[in-house]
């Protein structure tokens, strides 16, 4: 018998026998009685019927039987990971808030990022938004800034949550399509809403299709408070940036990579931790005094708007770093629960309307998604302070309250838990005057619904542009009713003529010549229409750098993952230096052939063959090397799936890197841009040495290229 077949028995025997030793770790029944056979149940006779008394098959079934919960209605593809919060940048003048004022203590956090329409089991590579949420374990208690990798949102009060939500759902009558939001019912409502025409252009962009989720920025999205020790408040919008800059994938690869590995994110951020690679991000944040709430020309309460960085910087204060999977899935990333009401002294709320119905909202779907107010008692939802409070009982209650007093005040039980004074950390809300009629209205401020999305879409590069353009084609392409397209076009002139009147080519409406006039169908029958009408104008500023992810490019090929491909027959030649070069700069090799395996390296040594043309794919890496050794373009074009890796990883615009002896290979791949004339390997991008290799590497992609395709 080979080694490698013997090794599994020999670790199952292992297992037994430590099994049998150790007493402690016998299999119990819930009630903590030792099974003695988990393998047949009770019966009747050898071959008899099952017996009702078998309580231990019973409970293993009944247990089985209610094992899942509902999943989150939205947001409910995630994955998590836990860390940790350390402060470099105090912000004592503007908060009390002990997370921002303490310079170098470190906050245990735990962050899932999600997408938002796909269900539990759908693909991590949907175009969607991403959510982003952390909980900050802090001493004064739970701290959620539950945010997105978007920084506005799609409508401007929580009365169209439903509806919006409905409406990019899977349609009701067939449940297709699923986690995309290209089809009728989505375009249809949208159409109709042009306040969600900013996080439109947010949405069609490249931001939607993230290469990692330790690749995206985070926004808090509403304006919040900072609440300093003299109760003084200062408007906040927080930001969280990566350390790896921001990138992204390409729609084809998005969609070729939800087939290949549905698991892409949750896996790649699996992976990194547990090889030391830890995700980290710096936290920001844009300050606003109260004097300056209305110098904007937009309304801060208004969440279908950002704050430029070129109006306002923003600051750095400290860093996240993303150290530890979660041990189980369930346990940890399926049963928390975040709330943006979840605050500490310090922080505090505006009036911004979406977010006031995000305060009612996440405690509901607690309840009916954990089933119990006591989900705050699951171990990941636990405050790190403890719990003294006058709430009791409640399905699965896990803390024994001692006592008689369960009442406030008291004296049975010494007047205890007391309430805290401000100075010792008592919450207190910010005082705000408010006076008004109460009134089921909208704000005249929040009229404006193009000026950020034209100012988004001008302040992309041209291939950032044009990817929207795609985007948008993609779609609206999908919609099977012609009237939903040709809204949808309306509405884009009123962003910019040129990207409507390239969407409307593609997509069988009649190129519009002139902005058409906003629709807002959602106005109540007997409203004041002027006070609904949208304003078109101009934003303040043509462009904001901020805004582009091309434009603000980090240069860094670490944690990349390059493919090495190559025939399995060949001694494979200069691999250990481009390993070196590659590992210096924090990327990965991989051997990808026709078998798993060894494969010769030159100097006698051998490597491991960790991936084969028909378990991988081109989508799943960054790079891609095409091997040296003495392989002809021939030997390598005869092999279908060498082509369609190298074709991919072409289209994609991914560093390539063609080793000295197949240069041919590249030329005879039949790439559309050279039927007609040859391009040599410069022309076309692709390097053929390591250094220039590392280069295009950090770059993530080879955009010009596009334009050869
Ligand atoms: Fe949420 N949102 N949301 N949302 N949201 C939920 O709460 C809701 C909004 C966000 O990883 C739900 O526990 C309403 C904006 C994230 O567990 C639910 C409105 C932003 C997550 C809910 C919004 C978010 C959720 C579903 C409009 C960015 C996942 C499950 C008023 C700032 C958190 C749950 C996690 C989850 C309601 C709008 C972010 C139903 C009513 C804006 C990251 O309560």
């Amino acid at each position: 018998m080979k080694n490698s077949e013997n090794q599994p028995n020999q670790k199952r025997k292992d297992l037994e026998r430590n099994t049998l030793k150790n007493e402690k770790e016998a299999m119990t029944t819930d009630q903590g009685l030792k099974i003695n056979d988990d393998q047949n149940s009770l019966k009747a006779g050898d071959r008899g019927p099952s017996l009702l008394e078998d309580f231990i098959l019973r409970e293993k079934i009944t247990h089985f039987d209610h094992e899942r919960i509902p999943e989150r209605i939205v947001h409910a593809r995630g994955s998590g990971a836990h860390g940790v919060f350390k402060l470099h940048t105090s912000l004592s003048a503007y908060t009390k808030a002990k997370i921002f004022t303490e310079v170098g203590v470190e906050t245990p956090v735990f962050t899932r990022f999600s997408t938002v329409a796909g269900s539990k089991g759908s693909t991590d590579l949907a175009r969607d938004v991403r959510g982003f949420a952390v909980k900050f374990y802090t001493e004064g208690g739970n701290y959620d800034l539950v945010g997105n990798n978007i920084p506005v949102f799609f409508i401007q009060d929580a009365m169209k949550f439903p509806d919006l939500v409905h409406a990019v759902k899977p349609e009701p009558h067939n449940e297709v399509p699923q986690a995309a939001s290209a089809h009728d019912t989505f375009w249809d409502f949208i159409s109709l809403m042009p306040e969600s025409l900013h996080m439109i252009m947010w949405v069609m962009s490249d931001r939607a299709i993230p290469r990692s989720l330790r690749m995206m920025e985070g926004f808090g999205v509403h304006t919040f408070r900072l609440i300093n020790d003299k109760n003084e408040s200062t408007f906040v919008k927080f930001h969280w940036k990566p350390k790896l800059g921001v990138h992204s994938v390409l729609w084809d690869e998005a969609q070729k990579i939800s087939g290949k590995d549905s698991d892409f994110h949750k896996r790649d951020l699996w992976n990194a931790i547990e090889e030391g690679d830890f995700p980290e991000w710096e936290l920001g944040v844009q300050l606003i005094s109260e004097e300056d709430e209305h110098k904007f020309d937009f309304d801060l309460l208004d969440p279908t708007k950002l704050v430029p960085e070129s109006e306002v910087p923003v600051k750095l204060i400290g860093t996240m770093t993303l150290n530890r999977n979660p041990a189980n899935f369930f346990a940890e990333t399926e049963q928390v629960a975040f709330h943006p009401g979840h605050l500490v002294p310090g922080i505090d709320f505006t009036n911004d309307p979406l977010l006031q119905g995000r305060l009612f909202s996440y405690t509901d779907t607690q309840l009916s998604r954990l089933g119990s107010p006591n989900f705050h008692e699951i171990p990941i939802n636990r405050s790190i302070n403890p719990i003294r409070n006058n709430q009791r009982d409640g399905h699965m209650r896990q803390q024994i309250n001692e006592g008689v007093s369960s009442y406030h005040p008291n004296t049975t039980g010494g007047g205890c838990p007391f309430q805290a004074m401000m100075k010792d950390g008592g919450f207190h809300s910010h005082q705000e005057r408010i006076d008004g009629k109460k009134i089921r209205t909208r704000s005249r401020s929040f009229m404006d619904h193009f000026s950020q999305a034209r100012l988004f879409f001008r302040s992309q590069t041209e291939t950032e542009q044009q990817h929207i353009i795609n985007a948008l084609q993609f779609e609206l392409s999908k919609v099977t009713r012609n009237s939903v397209r040709e809204n949808m076009v309306d509405q884009l002139t009123n962003i910019d003529m040129n990207l409507a009147k390239k969407v409307a080519e593609a997509i069988g409406v009649d190129i519009p010549e002139k902005p058409a006039k906003p629709v807002n169908e959602g106005i109540p029958a007997d409203a004041d229409k002027t006070h609904y009408t949208s304003i078109v104008k101009d934003p303040k500023t043509n462009s904001d750098d901020a805004l582009s992810i091309i434009k603000n490019l980090k240069h860094a090929a670490k944690t990349r993952n390059v493919a090495y491909l190559t025939l399995e027959k060949e001694e494979i030649q200069g691999f250990k230096e481009l390993e070196r070069k590659l590992k210096k700069e924090g990327a990965k090799l991989k051997v990808v052939s026709t078998r798993l395996g060894k494969i010769q390296i030159g100097s006698g040594e051998e490597v491991e063959i960790s991936e084969t043309f028909f378990n991988t794919d081109s989508v799943l890496y960054d790079a891609l090397v095409i091997g040296g050794g003495k392989m002809s373009s021939a030997e390598l074009l005869g092999h279908g799936k060498v082509k369609e890796f190298a074709m991919d990883a072409f289209n994609h615009c991914k560093p390539i890197l063609v080793l000295s002896g197949v240069e041919g290979f590249i030329k005879d791949l039949g790439l559309p841009c050279c039927k007609t004339e040859m391009k040599t390997a410069s022309e076309l991008f692709i390097d053929t040495t390591s250094d220039g290799f590392l280069k295009s590497l950090s770059k993530h992609r080879i955009w010009a290229r596009e334009e050869l395709l």
